[in-house]
């Protein structure tokens, strides 16, 4: 018979969405019963996490019949799906996020009015998912909610760690990382899918059935089996159109306890083999573009991308596909090389487990896998030691040896045919001991292959994938970061948004394009008045955070100057923070010229190993404390640094910037998404011309944002021309001031060796040449002070600013990715 396993006739698709809630009442009355019959609580004793469960429960409802439904309508509809595979989602909190999604925020105010909860201290009771480093994971989450909103049929797939990234404190200047207990009180979110567990295999040998060229069919026996334990959380796209799911994995052992031993008392080692398996989803790396380069992390990223791919394939055979067919039904997108391993296990799973021929499964493999580069830093790019992949993983390394050998014969065939150029194409680095190279085997197993800006991409081309480029001239193209609108405007900034509907009409809500018709208002002074007051609002909210978190008064009439995003040397924080020191130097040389108070905001997370970023943190938090105390300078200068950033916390900061920070040392910063929230918030930026900023200055135009500083061909030239940063600092008194008085312990009172390390980078060698572009930027910051004198100048670059930042959203680069990459279109209802 043609019944499906279960037994059962599919029948039509029953509609699933739940009828909407009509009155205030229905909604309290179901998250009532969701606080009683589901958590078991009094409402009269509930607390606001209490509160928060519930209401997330009740929501999660009607989330899951919107999933189930659009589930149903892609299966019936016979429609491709996109798999995107993420070792990070940056989700950061659900809540207002749903509700805004659902159009159900007034509603939820009402409802929980009624039942004498506080919206407010309900949302906060809600933990961030901290599920990745930065730019990277937090692109993976806005990336999940445009999918939805544009019905794209998407699973996102990833690691469901038990301690996300890492909570910062700082203690007498310090980095102090604790860790994020985010899963303590559960997650009302997730669903668990025990039917999708699925058991990845480690090490153990490889039984060889046919010849031994690794092309033919063999048997893999792996030594140890750890289960992935599915857990899927629904996200919900704008207006409800569509759901999908993010899946993510966590690890158990296949038998968590061993009865005998524990009967015999010894407790820890009846469970010893599942403390084991359990580290692999225990910690998020911390590695922001610097490799972990230890066991456990080649384990996530084997683990999480071959329970990924089993689940995959079981969808695929599950609604009656032949494999050949893969690529018409799925397309794969691998976040950065974390899951290029995932290209080695598709070829395994079709050669081995399925028989496939070898040259088919390859055609399958490039027609499902796209790979999106995030960076070009080289101690960035993942390679892996032979030795290490061969024990861990012995079939996936033949296979590696077996698409290298195609993939250099077929450059030789194609003229590439030097040591040197057959060595810089393998697939097997040679130069520091025998490494295999991820993002050869990334961009070898892909039909596309994409940079996140325009620099990026032209970079790509010319640097790091040179000769792959040329050898494949059709597999790189741009895609252009962006950001969810919905979270960086609607949900962070409801006061500008109320004001947009105002001024442009609800079609601002789903056409980022209209926010262009802003340009025709820029010197409207009804408009300006309106703004001005909404931002002083917005400044008046974080100077109480900051009054609260750290016990400085801020002026909210002061330029709030911000630069947060993870700490990195070539985000140059430190210049920034020389900038600030100079900047002191001269109010307390002339304190009456005029001066622009101005309060500079700092925020961000150093990798617990990355000594010189924690101890740029500890200069700018020194340095605070000394320009903060001091009188000349209080009326016109404050430094603050705001400990634990995270998505929370930028939703309350970037509203209230008037100047953005995107300083990177030009050719380094693959594209920044930081720059389009602020941009998008109409902060004006000062930047270099680095990443997506130089498309951001095209389409806000050049007079609204301030440029300084060397080009990346510049700085490419500066690193070969014999440059030294003492010519810089010579030339420069304002730049010599600044670092003397960090050398003779202006901020380290006791203490004048505490910043020697920074100090010597900087008169050594300077690797992120901040010497060499300090005059320029001290410039640009003075263009700054004179725009924000000029009031209406200023409100009318940052209304541009606004304006211009429609092509931004992460629903063009959705879009173009759906459209150049996948090929796949949203789902019609
Ligand atoms: C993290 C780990 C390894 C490789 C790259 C990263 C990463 O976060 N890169 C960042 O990706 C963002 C999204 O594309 C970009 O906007 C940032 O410029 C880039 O540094």
């Amino acid at each position: 018979s043609d019944l499906p396993a279960s037994g059962r006739a599919p029948g039509p698709a029953v509609p699933l969405a739940l009828a909407p809630i009509r009155s205030v009442a229905d909604w309290r009355d179901a998250i009532l019963a969701k606080l009683v019959y589901a958590l078991g609580r009094d409402q009269r004793t509930a607390s606001d996490r209490d509160w928060f469960e519930a209401l997330a429960l009740a929501l999660r409802d009607r989330v899951v019949a919107h999933a189930l439904d659009s589930d149903n309508l892609t299966r019936a509809a016979g429609h491709k799906r996109v798999y995107y595979l993420s070792l990070e989602f940056l989700v950061g909190r659900l809540l207002v996020d749903t509700l805004t999604n659902l159009d159900m925020t007034g509603l939820t105010r009402a409802a929980l009015g009624e039942l004498g909860a506080d919206f407010e201290r309900v949302r906060a009771a809600e933990p961030d998912a901290a599920l990745g480093n930065g730019g990277l994971g937090r692109l993976a989450a806005c990336f999940m909610e445009s999918a939805a909103s544009l019905a794209i049929p998407t699973c996102g797939y990833g690691i469901r760690y038990e301690n996300g990234l890492f909570r910062q404190e700082i203690r007498n200047g310090v980095q102090v990382e604790l860790p994020e207990d985010w899963l303590a009180a559960g997650n009302p979110w997730e669903i668990r899918r025990p039917e999708r567990d699925c058991d990845i295999g480690f090490g153990g040998h490889v039984e060889q059935v046919g010849d031994d060229d690794g092309a033919t069919r063999c048997v893999w026996h792996p030594a140890e089996l750890v289960r992935a334990v599915a857990h899927d959380t629904p996200v919900i796209g704008w207006r409800a159109r569509h759901a999908n799911r993010l899946r993510l994995w966590s690890a158990r052992a296949v038998a968590p306890l061993r009865l005998d031993a524990f009967n015999a008392g010894d407790y820890l080692g009846a469970v010893a083999d599942d403390v084991r398996a359990r580290s692999v989803s225990r910690v998020l790396y911390p590695s922001d573009t610097t490799p972990a380069g230890q066991e456990l992390r080649l384990r996530q990223e084997y683990f999480f991308s071959a329970a990924s791919l089993h689940d995959i394939l079981r969808r695929h055979l599950a609604e009656g596909y032949d494999l050949s067919r893969l690529p018409d039904m799925a397309a794969i997108q691998l976040n950065d090389t974390h899951p290029a391993i995932a290209i080695a296990e598709m070829m395994r799973l079709l050669v081995d487990r399925h028989g496939t021929a070898w040259n088919e499964a390859w055609r399958i493999t490039c027609g499902c896998f796209s790979y999106t580069n995030h960076t070009l830093l080289p101690e960035a790019l993942e390679t892996w030691p032979v030795a290490l992949m061969e024990r861990l993983l012995p079939r996936h390394m033949q296979i590696i040896y077996r698409l290298n050998a195609d993939h250099l014969e077929a450059a030789r065939a194609k003229g590439a045919a030097s040591d040197s150029l057959q060595a810089s194409l393998s697939m097997i680095d040679e130069t520091q001991g025998r490494r295999v190279r991820m993002g050869t085997l990334a961009f070898v197993g892909s039909h596309r292959v994409n940079g996140v800006s325009a620099l990026h991409t032209g970079l790509m081309r010319e640097t790091v994938f040179h000769d792959l480029h040329v050898l494949h001239p059709d597999r790189i193209t741009n895609v252009t970061n962006g950001i969810t609108f919905r979270r960086w405007l609607f949900e962070a900034n409801p006061r500008l948004t109320g004001l947009l509907v105002d001024v442009l009409g609800d079609a601002v809500l789903d056409d980022p394009s209209v926010l262009a018709g802003l340009r025709g208002l820029a010197g409207d002074p009804g408009l300006r008045a309106r703004l001005i007051a909404c931002r002083r609002a917005n400044k008046v909210a974080l100077s109480n955070l900051v009054g609260e978190q750290l016990g400085i008064g801020l002026d909210p009439d002061a330029l709030f100057d911000v630069h947060v995003k993870r700490l990195h040397e070539y985000k140059r924080q430190l210049l920034n923070i020389l900038e600030a020191v100079s900047l002191w130097q001269a109010i307390r040389a002339r304190p009456a010229a005029g001066w622009v108070p101005r309060v500079k905001i700092f925020a961000g997370k150093a990798a617990a190993s990355y000594a010189q970023a924690r101890l740029i943190i500890r200069l700018i938090n020194d340095v605070a404390s000394v320009i903060n105390s001091d009188p000349v300078t209080s009326d016109l200068l404050k430094v603050v640094f705001l400990p634990n950033f995270n998505v929370s916390l930028a939703e309350i900061i970037i509203p209230a910037a008037d100047l953005s920070e995107q300083i990177s040392t030009a050719g380094m910063e693959a594209s920044g998404t930081g720059n389009m929230k602020f941009a998008l918030n109409g902060a004006l930026t000062i930047g270099t011309l680095d990443g997506a900023n130089i498309e951001i200055r095209d389409h806000v135009r050049a007079d609204n944002i301030f440029i300084f500083g060397l080009t990346a061909a510049e700085v490419a030239v500066r690193r070969l021309d014999g440059w030294h940063p003492e010519f810089s600092i010579v030339a420069s008194p304002a730049l010599a001031g600044a670092i003397e008085a960090i050398g003779r312990g202006t901020f380290s009172p006791g203490e004048d060796t505490r910043f020697a390390p920074i100090v010597d980078e900087l008169r050594r060698t300077d690797r992120f040449l901040v010497t060499a572009d300090f005059d320029s930027y001290a410039e640009a910051q003075r263009r700054v002070a004179a725009l924000w004198r000029d009031r209406d100048a200023w409100w009318r670059a940052a209304v541009l600013n606004t304006a211009g930042m429609g092509p931004f959203s992460s629903d063009r680069a959705i879009g173009e990715y759906a459209e150049k990459i996948w090929h796949v279109t949203g789902l019609e209802r």
